[in-house]
């Protein structure tokens, strides 16, 4: 047997047996699963990336002359490894590579800078980092460096220009007979958006997550025929297994990669490959909506479009049908498990104006008060959940799981929701301390964190502010220390530490002490109230 990681919690052995009895869990790898769609259709095309049409069979070879390679490297079961990749073919050969190595991959974004990269290394106690020579302007080999000087013994692998480091390319062997992992085992660690001071790692196990997007795929209507369309970065659960990229590698149809999500470079994607199938979060659908109202691309292959992420308007909800002649698939779902969908053939009320319902019909979900008990039927309250793609508990974080979890297992979600009669989840608010972006989840406490080491702020507290096109923007109130700083200077102090650039607050406030609750505590809920009252009237005024 392969050693599993330590520090994951996993299902009582009761819900181990129910799931696999009731054929969710089938005891497979995303090794095996790979080999299986090679076997049947070795010549149909897997991956789309610009010219590069790499079919199943060359994706299946690719993986196993990689995963010879890097155990060549001394990268094995077990080791985690970080996978900073954009939206490139090499994702793949990468993914299944350690995957059949049984190396658990630790999926970053390519937004992510040194101060996330150089953590992801350090607490997952990383072998290797694999990213890209430049994306998006930014040099990757740079922050390499940079990482490796703080994490000494990290080998690094680029895909592309190497620069000072090892070539991907060149990593290359005779496949070699692997032990491999069990379907048990965990897969790889997914990121959560958060609302702590770190970002929290989540542990997914290759049985769990086959079956979230093997029952996704049945329900957004995957099949050998979908062309997926990846414009969304792929490291993100979103378009990774709902149903995603990952989905549709399952079904033995065909993932197309857009480099950046803008129409000029979607729209002659969907064209061209015929695409069906694709997701966005809500600014980017917004985006889509108003470039297709008088694009020359044509773009009738597309039968559903999904939003996620972040809640769909129902005035972006309305205009799908009408500009893009697809369907609207509404997706609330989470990195940590849960998975809601609207149904292809559900009313238009319906698609219109809730956030689905789960997968499979052994997820449990509550709708509790604050004190744990459900609310009457209909009424708003937390979500909890727990089912058979629902992690247990965070990767190696025992203290926070005591809270992020309840005793009998359920995660709570940290979302406000209630549950219409028929069953359908509709987002109401969040609980937890995390502003959402146009879908990038920010936790306040890790901004507030950072905002917090420069001399001249005493304190801080992060909150959202609306914002008409991505919904939410980070405000951060401060409290100075002696001489008043500039709002400018805090900004570039935040994004020189080397955060990602959307956790950056858009606006900080300066003020002399916080509203505080009834216990003493910093109360969120009046600095978003003020802002509502005195900013956003402010700022309206000002156009
Ligand atoms: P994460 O836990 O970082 O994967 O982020 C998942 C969170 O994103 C959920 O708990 C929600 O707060 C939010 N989210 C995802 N999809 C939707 C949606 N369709 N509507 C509203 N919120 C969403
Ligand atoms: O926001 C998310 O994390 C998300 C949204 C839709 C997700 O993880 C998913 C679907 O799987």
């Amino acid at each position: 047997m392969t050693p599993s990681l330590p520090g994951c919690p996993t299902w009582p052995e009761k819900f181990v047996q129910r799931y696999r009895a009731a054929g969710y869990w089938r005891g497979y790898t995303f090794g095996q699963m790979l080999r299986e769609r090679a076997a049947e259709h070795p010549e149909r095309v897997a991956v789309v990336d610009g010219d590069r049409h790499i079919s199943y069979r060359d994706l299946d070879v690719r993986a196993d002359r990689l995963a010879a390679g890097l155990r060549g490297l001394g990268i094995g079961a077990g080791d985690r490894v970080v996978v900073q990749l954009p939206n490139i073919a090499e994702f793949f050969d990468v993914c299944f590579a350690l995957f059949r190595l049984g190396a658990v991959p630790v999926f970053a974004l390519p937004s992510h800078r040194l101060t996330e990269i150089s953590y992801f290394c350090e607490f997952s106690e990383a072998a290797a980092y694999i990213t890209v020579d430049v994306e998006a302007g930014f040099d990757h080999r740079k922050l390499a460096a940079d990482v490796v000087a703080k994490v000494p013994g990290l080998q690094v692998l680029v895909a592309g220009e190497p620069g000072e480091f090892r070539a991907l390319s060149d990593v290359d062997a005779e496949p070699a007979e692997l032990p491999g992992p069990w379907p048990g085992d965990i897969a790889f660690l997914q990121l959560s958006g958060g609302s702590t001071g770190v970002p929290k790692l989540i542990p997914r196990t290759h049985d769990d997550y086959i079956y979230s997007f093997r029952a996704s795929n049945e329900i957004c209507g995957v099949t050998a025929d979908t062309v997926y369309l990846g414009a969304l970065p792929i490291a993100h659960n979103f378009p990774m297994s709902s149903p995603g990229t990952f989905g549709v590698l399952h079904a033995g149809g065909r993932v197309v990669l857009a480099r950046r999500p803008s129409p000029d470079e979607v729209f002659p994607l969907i064209e061209r490959e015929r695409v069906t199938l694709v997701a966005a979060v809500p600014p980017l659908a917004l985006v889509w909506l108003d470039a297709a109202a008088d694009t020359e691309h044509d773009l009738s292959s597309l039968e559903v479009l999904q939003v996620g992420g972040a809640k769909c308007s129902e005035e972006v909800a309305r205009r799908v049908r009408p500009v893009l002649g697809a369907t609207l698939q509404q997706v609330f779902g989470m990195a940590e498990g849960l998975v809601n969908y609207t149904r292809l053939d559900d009313p238009d009320d319906v698609i219109r104006t809730t956030q689905g319902r789960p997968i499979s019909p052994d997820d449990e979900v509550l709708v509790v008060d604050d004190a744990d008990n459900p609310v009457a039927p209909g009424e708003t309250g937390h979500l909890l959940t727990r089912g058979p793609y629902t992690i247990r508990g965070y990767y190696r974080a025992e203290e926070h799981n005591a809270r992020a979890f309840t005793p009998d297992g359920y995660y709570r979600t940290g979302d406000v929701v209630r549950l219409t009669p028929a069953g359908n989840v509709v987002v109401e608010g969040r609980a937890k301390d995390q502003i959402n972006r146009g879908g990038e989840k920010i936790a306040a406490e890790e901004v507030e964190n950072h905002l917090l080491a420069h001399p001249a702020v005493h304190d801080a507290a992060v909150v959202s502010m609306p914002d008409d096109y991505l919904g939410e923007r980070t405000c951060a109130f401060v409290v100075p220390r002696g001489t008043l700083p500039k709002a400018r200077e805090l900004i570039k102090f935040v994004r020189e530490r080397g955060l990602a650039a959307y956790k950056v607050p858009d606006r900080v406030e300066f003020v002399e002490q916080f509203p505080q609750t009834g216990v003493g505590k910093v109360s969120k809920r009046d600095l978003r109230e003020a802002i509502s009252r005195e900013l956003v009237p402010e700022l309206k005024r000002r156009g």
